[in-house]
Formats: structure tokens, sequence, C-alpha cells
């Protein structure tokens, strides 16, 4: 009797997730793409760390160079780095603003060419290494212990330049110095599948977890999943999202939406497939994402041909998808999701999940 009672209680109050929102800088954008020119003026950093609060973001993620521009270059000291660090957080600390995590953004230098941790150039492998434990020098000045791995160039265009064993293990290695480098951190690596290499090297959420165990701490290994970079490998957003959730792994996320098998689109999250959106936030607020501090990354960009007015509402609308799906979400009715599945009346599950978004 009193299990069942027990039960019931539990029954009536559910796990949910709490929710605060962060971006990049990079995620307000000049438009440019490979092939065509800046179609907005630049925004000065310090005035987009204005608009943060007012747009309902209270996180701010950070390459090492967004935070210490130069910093990638070897022309500044260890200590020069920390002291713009240090600074940088009074400001943060002064907007109310804080910082989730620092990735270092290795892609742009000429020592990552064909690839940091994973080059086939020593030089360039400890070029990569060094330059991460300076991006950890910075997340500290920064009050963060999240290190993201988005291996951008950790792969290969024709699958003779490289050894995959070798280049596994580099990764590994790579991972392992840097927790060895400091015991406090913790690295989240953002599997993304090509683009701009044609096979990387950690394409899922499943690789990412996995390298943990290639080291001797896997407990501070986990993941950030993009929903743009799963639809590239193919794969379901939310399912990636279950498989990291039950492995106690998924550390943040970067929604946004994306229009099939093309180059990384970063459209505003539910604007393709409203409903895959929707079993997203479904999936996090189940688990109850957010209650251990993780948050709700929005990597979005505005539309390339959006005029400079309206450029920051890839964001706005973002936040609010997402919080339009959390109320339809929880508006659901357990009970009745359980008795179809019971009931494997999936016809019914579809049009009771269809008649959730569609209503007016
Ligand atoms: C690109 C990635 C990129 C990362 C960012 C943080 O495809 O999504 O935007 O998220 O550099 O590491
Ligand atoms: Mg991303």
């Amino acid at each position: 009797m009193a299990t069942a009672k027990k039960a019931v209680a539990k029954k009536e109050k559910p796990v949910q997730g709490t929710f605060r929102f962060s971006f990049g800088p990079w995620n307000i954008h000049e438009g440019a793409d490979s092939f065509g020119p800046e179609v907005r003026k630049t925004i000065p950093f310090n005035k987009k760390l204005e608009l943060y609060k007012k747009m309902g973001f209270d996180g701010i993620q950070f390459h090492d160079d967004d935070a210490v521009p130069g910093c990638g270059d070897g022309k500044m000291t260890q200590a020069q780095m920390i002291k713009a660090a240090t600074e940088l957080k009074k400001t943060l600390d002064n907007h109310g603003l804080t910082a989730e995590f620092v990735a270092p953004r290795m892609w742009f230098n000429p020592n990552t060419i064909d690839g940091g941790y994973t080059s086939n150039d020593p030089k360039c492998r400890k070029y990569a290494i060094e330059r991460t434990k300076r991006a950890i020098d910075i997340a500290n000045a920064l009050g963060t212990r999240n290190i993201v791995f988005w291996l951008a160039r950790e792969g290969t265009y024709i699958r003779e330049a490289k050894d995959p064993v070798w280049a596994t293990e580099r990764i590994a290695e790579a991972a392992q110095a840097l927790l060895d480098y400091d015991k406090n951190i913790r690295l989240m690596i953002e599997s993304k599948p090509n683009e701009p290499v044609d096979h990387a090297y950690i394409p899922t959420i499943g690789h990412a977890i996995a390298l943990g165990l290639l080291t001797t701490d896997p407990s501070r290994i986990g993941c950030l999943i993009e929903t743009a970079h799963a639809l590239l490998a193919n794969l379901c957003p939310s399912d990636e999202m279950g498989y990291a959730l039950a492995h106690k792994k998924l550390w943040s996320v970067h929604l946004n939406d994306q229009n099939g098998l093309k180059f990384d689109q970063d459209l505003t999250f539910g604007a393709v497939d409203p409903r895959r959106a929707l079993n997203q936030v479904r999936v996090l607020d189940k688990a109850g994402y957010g209650n251990n501090g993780e948050w709700v990354g929005l990597d979005v960009k505005v539309m390339r041909t959006q005029k400079d007015k309206g450029g920051l509402k890839h964001l706005e609308y973002s936040r609010k998808v997402f919080l339009r799906l959390l109320e339809i979400s929880r508006s659901l009715d357990d009970a009745k999701i359980e008795a179809l599945r019971a009931e494997r009346d999936y016809e019914e599950l579809n049009w009771y999940i269809l008649d959730a978004i569609l209503k007016k």
C-alpha cells in the first residue's frame, strides 16, 4: 500500500528540466558564407554583451579568441592571456552574465590546416595541445570548468591521408593531456560528421562518449549535442540526446535546425521541423536537463539575406520556439500516452501529437 502511495505521489510530480539560455558571440553574425560578401555590419563585442540579457539569455559561450583576441597567434604570454580573461570576467559580472564554456578555435590557424590533434606534423599537434591548455587557463579565469571540443579539422578528405586507429589514439592522447593539465576541468565533445573535412573522426555522440574510455578519467568526458550535426549524420537529434542522457553525458546542447543533408545551416530552432524540435525539448525536460546547471545553447545564425535590422531575430525566436514547445510538451497527458503505447495504437498517438502542435 505504502509503495502504491509512493508511486502515485511520484506520478503527480514528474521530473522537469530547468532552462537557462546561452549563445556565443559568433551567433550574431555578419552573414558571409564561403561564396558571398558580408551582408551585415560587425557588431562590436561589448555591444553584443549588452544584448544578451535584453533577449532573455544569461549564459555566454566562448571560443578562446572571442574571450582573448589573438590568443592563438603565439604573441601573448600565458600571464597576459590570464590577465585579459580576468578583466573580461569582471565585465561579464557587470552584465550579470555567466561563461558557459571555452572552446579552442583552432581551425583558422595555419598550424591546423591538416587538423590539430591529428595533424601528421608533430609541431602542429604540439601547437594544438598547447593552445588548448591556454583555453583551459582562460576558462578558469572566466569561472567555468567546461571545455568544448568541436573537432573541426580532425579528419580527412581522402581516407589514405591518416591512419584512423592512430588518429583516434591521438585525439584521446590530447584529451588525456588536458585532463592531466587541470584536474577540475571537463571536456564536452561536440560531434559533427563533416564540414569542414569530408570525414570527421568523431562523427556522432556515440563516438564522443566512447572516446572517454581511452582516457584514465572517462567521468570528465561528456558531450554537447548540436541538432544540425546529428541531422548531418542522418540521425535523430532527440534520440541522440536520449542516448547521451542515459549515459549521464549530456552536458550541453546546441539547438538549431537543418534542411536535410546540406551544409551546416544553423537555422532557427524548430524552423524546419517543429515536431522534431518538440521531441528534443521533451526529452530534455523529461530527463530533468538543466537541474545540474546545464545550459540550453542556441547555435543559430540569422538568414544571410537579413538586413542589419532584425539581425537578432533568430536568437529571440529560437528561445521563443523552445518555450512554446515546452508548454506544449507539458500539456500532453502522460497517462494517455502510456495507454496508447500499451495499446500499440501509434496512429492515435501520432494524431495526439499532431493535434497538440497544430492546435489554434
Ligand atoms: C560548427 C560548430 C561551432 C561550434 C563552436 C563551439 O559547426 O557548431 O559553431 O559549436 O565553434 O565549439
Ligand atoms: Mg555548434
